[in-house]
């Protein structure tokens, strides 16, 4: 069933909180250094992005959703005048961490990880600089 409003900001909300919690995760291990690499966990911290970004988030950004009709969300209202743009960043991000699972799984090694992080970390911005209010 549809979510109504609400339901729908706050599921993507918590969708987007989980994938930036393990691209912490990713980032800590194969960019920061700050923890122990760790194939194991770096793979299923992409599993988990991947989950994510291919879970057919477009059900939901429904009508109501931007931040003119609602303030519990950065969504800005242009998001619903470009369905074009809108599917490009969505497609964006699930082939990039579409991509970065296959190197997890593949044993790609730290630079090939580190390098498809940031083509993910690029498709998340995509979006924020599109449609995300300050
Ligand atoms: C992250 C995260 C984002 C993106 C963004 C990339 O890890 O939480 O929102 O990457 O910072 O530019």
């Amino acid at each position: 069933a549809q979510l109504d409003v609400e339901d729908q900001i706050e599921t993507r909300q918590s969708a987007f909180t989980f994938a930036a919690w393990n691209m912490g995760k990713i980032k800590a291990q194969v960019i920061d250094g700050s923890v122990a690499y760790n194939e194991q966990q770096i793979l299923a911290a992409a599993n988990a992005i991947a989950s994510v970004a291919n879970s057919g988030l477009g059900a939901l950004f429904g009508p109501g959703t931007a931040n003119d009709k609602n303030d519990n969300t950065r969504l800005k209202p242009v998001f619903f005048d470009k369905p074009e743009k809108a599917r490009e960043v969505a497609i964006g991000f699930a082939q990039a961490a579409t991509k970065l699972q296959e190197v997890a799984a593949n044993g790609g090694g730290k630079g090939a990880l580190a390098a498809q992080f940031s083509e993910v970390g690029k498709s998340c911005k995509a979006c924020h600089d599109e449609f995300r209010a300050d």
